[in-house]
């Protein structure tokens, strides 16, 4: 028995609804641009147009990363795009990513500019350009990759799904949310097993996989999604929460996680940082944020 009072019965035909709830204003069920709109361009070899949600700081993330590691080429420009106003709909943002999904990067290094969508392509693309956080050699390099596309497949469980559900729907449905609450918690299990056994997701380094499942584990251990951490008594996953503290302490993580935020919203140059004014963002332990 449901606990609804509507329960739907679809129709022989399914049609776009008003649906209400946070993204409903943008959604729609059709791909490609909206709008004639450029993107700007800087002066870095890399240019990144983004923002700062869980999927968009594993980019920030592995800039900042490469730059504290002394990479000077891996300088980069980082453009805000709001995709609660529809930004991402823009044409010039639908030539970088037919998906109209942050992040997205325009690659300038070499003679010929190339774009990289998807925010586990572009952590591959960059630790093998630079050589950085992907082991060369199996099987290091197959499990670092396993677990990068872990966290790439089981993203939608904890945004679309339960994130969607418990926060961005307007109203609360008890089926959907029990759904996605297991899911979720299943998938910190995974991790907390895991991490029970290997310091890092892959192994005793640190590598693209842990960038990847940091942002959206970490978010969440940390209380996003309305102190998420609670409802889902995630203080159980004890290793989990070693690594996420471990990570929070990682001056890359810290960088990674300011850009393309209210806090500063464009980055151009690591100057930018001496800018933000709330000084505490640079803590390792943050402020448990309302909801992402
Ligand atoms: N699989 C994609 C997912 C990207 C994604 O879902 N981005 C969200 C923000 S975290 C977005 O741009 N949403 C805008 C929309 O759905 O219109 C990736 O990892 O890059």
């Amino acid at each position: 028995m449901s606990d609804n009072s509507d329960v739907y019965t679809p129709p022989k035909v399914w049609a776009p609804a008003e649906s209400g709830g946070q993204f409903s204003g943008v959604n729609r069920p059709t791909a490609g641009a909206r709008e004639e709109k450029e993107l700007p361009v800087g002066e870095h070899p890399f240019q990144l147009y983004s923002l700062g949600t869980p999927n968009g700081v594993k980019v920030t993330t592995m800039f900042e990363e490469l730059l504290e590691a002394g990479y000077s080429d891996a300088e980069y420009d980082a453009w805000m795009i709001k995709i609660f106003d529809g930004d991402q709909f823009g044409s010039g943002f639908v030539d970088l990513n037919p998906n109209s999904k942050i992040p997205a990067l325009l690659d300038r290094s070499g003679d010929t500019p190339f774009r990289v969508f998807e925010s586990g392509a572009i952590l591959v693309h960059l630790a093998e350009k630079f050589d950085f956080l992907l082991p060369r050699t199996n099987p290091a390099r197959a499990e670092t990759l396993s677990w990068l596309m872990w966290q790439m497949g089981s993203a939608p469980f904890i945004g679309g799904g339960f994130g969607h559900f418990y926060v961005y729907a307007p109203e609360r449905y008890k089926y959907p949310i029990d759904r996605y609450a297991m899911e979720t918690k299943r998938l910190f299990d995974v991790a907390d097993q895991q991490l029970a056994k290997t310091e890092y997701l892959a192994g005793n380094d640190y590598t693209i996989a842990d960038i990847a499942a940091y942002t959206w584990l970490g978010n969440l251990y940390h209380g996003a999604y309305n102190r998420c951490d609670i409802f889902l008594s995630l203080d159980e996953y004890e290793n989990v929460g070693r690594w996420v503290k471990t990570i929070d302490k990682r001056p890359g993580a810290i960088r990674g996680r300011i850009v393309n935020t209210q806090a500063m919203a464009e980055r151009h140059s690591s100057a930018d940082f001496d800018k933000v004014e709330d000084r505490s963002l640079f803590e390792p332990v943050r402020t448990r944020p309302d909801s992402l």
